[in-house]
């Protein structure tokens, strides 16, 4: 992002090569050479993972070792192993879950998309106190609903460091949909690096680990392109701007390992089935940083579930999820083998795994797609459609000069009667034009239809947002808003800071909520990233520009210069989170909290 890089570097391509892992996976063996041995104690336990179930149940979190790419790395694990072990419940049930905290700083679980008292929720500092070392707190909830859901740390940086597994709730009167087997597939990242050394890098430079800028070689292609003088201009468009093209991540393969069920590539994660079985595959984005495109070549996946509420079924060939989401798919395999295939939105790397009839077969593994250039669209919303002369030297990336609409709305709030659609005009709050933001969107996109940079006519059916329908009856309250908050998604990508309206988390106030008021909420994303933003303790249901009512969400993706628009009915009381899924993006500042009285 410095205006001052090169343009000329070049990468080398031995840094673009990702790492594979080991076949292994990630279970140390004291020895090179034993690998039938047992697992030495304190070795982290990785591959599918055990399943736990009952209502009572002891979760202990502890340091513990592992080694995925051939370097031994200590993890924090619950129960030792990557992932955590798959907690199965029941609608209806009052569960207890004992969690003991055995490493040497505070910890924390937090119940992804689970609806319960604040107190049980495992948010340090918003919650509770958070599980001091050597303490066992006891979590104690009844589940009203059913479907995937997810559980990690919310205390530092262990939610990278191994702290995550899934959540199976049974509807209480039985499944709904038909599948012969079913499979958790929970999608990570991991680093050998120490996470709070990464974050530290990143403040420093936030374009550290993108290897993917363009090279003089792609210089001179747009040259052949498109003419000397308009290659010329689209790169000093790019250093105007302070902006890389290829910022779609802030960390890529060149730190991450990417792991499928706790699996590297080359650990080759299988799921097994009989042929002619229907098959239910819960995918979970459980990776702290990494959005995944997720296909099996050769097989169509049909989305059940989204975030664990079942939607109208809508098959395609791929779908892309951001930290915290899931989807539940059937697939009908016909083959041996499939590969199940999940590259990162940079395209540094993927992760992989293999359905297959039996262990140890394999099918080919895709190549990845290109590394994608974010479009004028990405950057400027509807001005970037009409071509990029619109926004040359119109300033619409920085319009603090212009005095533009510059109003303390704080988080503007609209009443009344006019809130059957969401409102089109955009408010940029005061606290957007400081140091803490660097661009800000005037003329934003609303269509929910566009699966995103690098996905768009690849000549794949890529899911949208605008492919979800909440199954009737989900959508449970049809009142219109009546009132309504725009809250913009901020950050300044050189001081690698995030935040909402321009307040990192520790600047802000928190928003308030009714209990039992329906809210609109209007999200803005001024930045260039896409930024899955996760309400604690309330369904976050999605909205058509046109104000219909879509899909019930916990986690939504907000591309980069859209304005997206949920309602939302708090129904507990008390303190909530409220945040980007980006585990640094958190860190970093994009964090509210809300307080429903
Ligand atoms: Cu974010």
């Amino acid at each position: 992002m410095k205006t001052s890089r090169t343009p000329g570097r070049r990468f080398d391509p031995g840094r673009r090569r990702f790492v594979q892992g080991l076949v292994a996976g990630g279970v140390l063996l004291g020895m090179p050479g034993l690998l039938h041995a047992r697992p030495e104690p304190g070795a982290t336990g990785t591959g599918t993972a055990p399943v736990l179930t009952g209502s009572v149940i002891d979760l202990v979190i502890a340091e513990s070792r592992v080694n995925f790419t051939g370097l031994v790395r200590r993890a924090t694990t619950i129960n030792g192993s990557i992932p955590a072990p798959t907690l199965r419940l029941r609608e209806g049930d009052e569960v207890t879950i004992r969690v003991t905290n055995k490493l040497s700083e505070p910890s924390s679980i937090h119940w992804h998309g689970i609806l319960l008292p604040y107190q049980m929720d495992g948010v340090p500092g918003i919650s509770f106190p958070g599980i001091a070392p050597g303490e066992t707190y006891v979590y104690r909830f009844r589940l009203r609903q059913s479907g995937t859901y997810w559980y990690h740390s919310h205390s530092g940086f262990q939610e990278m460091t191994g702290m995550y597994g899934a959540i199976i709730v049974e509807p209480r009167e039985g499944e709904r949909i038909r599948a012969d087997r079913d499979h958790v597939v929970l999608l990570s990242d991991w680093t050998d690096e120490d996470p709070a050394s990464v974050f530290a890098k990143l403040k420093v430079q936030s374009d550290l680990y993108n290897f993917n800028q363009p090279t003089a070689g792609d210089f001179f292609r747009d040259a052949g392109k498109m003419g000397l003088a308009a290659a010329v201009k689209k790169r000093q468009m790019w250093n105007r701007m302070r902006m890389n093209p290829t910022d779609l991540a802030d960390l890529s393969a060149a730190t991450l390992t990417f792991l499928m069920n706790g699996s590297p590539p080359a650990g080759n994660w299988t799921g097994l089935f009989r042929r002619g079985e229907r098959v239910r595959l819960r995918f979970i984005n459980g990776s702290s940083n990494t959005f995944y495109d997720v296909r099996i070549p050769g097989l169509k996946m049909t989305v059940v579930q989204a975030d664990g509420q079942d939607v109208e079924p809508v098959t395609v060939d791929e779908f892309r999820f951001g930290s915290g989401e899931t989807y539940d798919v059937l697939v009908e395999p016909k083959e041996d083998a499939y590969t199940l295939f999940a590259q990162s939105m940079d395209r540094s790397g993927y992760a992989r795994g293999t359905l297959a009839t039996r262990q140890g077969l394999a099918a080919p593994v895709p190549a990845m797609d290109p590394v994608p250039w974010l479009s004028m669209a990405d950057m400027m919303g509807t001005m970037g459609l009409g071509g990029s002369h619109a926004m040359m030297g119109h300033g619409a990336m920085d319009h603090s000069a212009m005095g533009h609409g510059a109003m303390d709305h704080g988080q503007h709030a609209r009443h009344g009667a006019t809130l059957a659609r969401p409102s089109q005009q955009v408010r940029h709050a005061r606290t957007e034009y400081g140091p803490s933001t660097d661009m800000r969107v005037d003329m934003p996109r609303t269509n929910l239809d566009d699966p995103g940079v690098g996905l768009r006519d690849n000549g794949r059916r890529v899911l949208t947002q605008a492919d979800l329908r909440s199954l009737d009856g989900i959508l449970d309250d049809r009142r219109s808003p009546s009132r309504e908050l725009e809250l913009h998604l901020t950050g300044n990508m050189e001081r690698y800071s995030w935040s909402i309206d321009g307040l990192e988390f520790g600047r802000s106030t928190p928003v308030a909520m009714a209990q039992g008021e329906r809210l609109r909420v209007i999200l803005q994303n001024d930045t260039m990233m896409t930024h899955p933003m996760h309400l604690h303790g309330m369904w976050s249901d999605l909205e058509s520009d046109q104000g219909e009512l879509l899909v019930r969400r916990h986690t939504i993706p907000v591309q980069p210069a859209q304005r997206i628009s949920f309602l939302t009915t708090p129904h507990d009381l008390g303190r909530w989170a409220w945040h980007c899924h980006l585990l640094f993006h958190m860190d970093a500042g994009m964090f509210r909290e809300v307080v429903v009285s």
